[in-house]
């Protein structure tokens, strides 16, 4: 129930974004330089909502977050820098001390490989732009400072 709610929601805030700002479209590489995805992006009054699509990863839950930097480079998008974290928090919705404005919900990867999430961060597009959106080779604990133990960065996009 409260996953159709926070959807449906979701997709009205979508909707509501597209009335009133141009959105933006990022592709989300490989460390090898292929195409794992794509995300798009728009502001909306209470962020930025983020539409994503991704292929060819492994199934299960991977962490996503917004980077720092924007700056997607092999072997393995290191310069992508921390979590953006303007507000000096540590890592995690379940860290007393947390949470990074980069720290994302995990996106669940099916069998076939594929994942599609929509997600809000509260944070204006314009905040977004110069920074990263990274998927993880494994899930985010929530917990865990600074990157809740969620592994290599498989996919990297540079938010334009
Ligand atoms: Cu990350
Ligand atoms: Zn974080």
């Amino acid at each position: 129930m409260n996953r159709f709610i926070s959807s449906s929601l979701t997709f009205i805030l979508i909707f509501l974004a597209s009335c009133t700002s141009a959105p933006i479209q990022i592709t989300l590489l490989s460390t090898q330089g292929f195409s794992l995805g794509s995300a798009r992006l728009a502001d909306s009054s209470e962020g930025t909502s983020i539409e994503l699509v991704a292929h060819s990863l492994t199934p299960g839950a991977h962490g996503l977050h917004v980077h720092e930097t924007g700056r997607c480079e092999a072997p393995d998008f290191a310069t992508a820098g921390a979590h953006y974290n303007p507000e000096g928090r540590e890592h995690g919705f379940n860290n007393p001390l947390g949470h990074h404005i980069g720290d994302l919900p995990n996106i669940e990867v099916g069998p076939d490989g594929t994942a599609q999430a929509r997600i809000l961060v509260p944070a204006k597009l314009s905040e977004l732009r110069g920074r990263s959106l990274i998927i993880h080779a494994a899930a985010d604990d929530y917990a865990t400072d600074p990157s809740g133990n969620s592994g290599a960065r498989i996919a990297c996009a540079v938010i334009r």
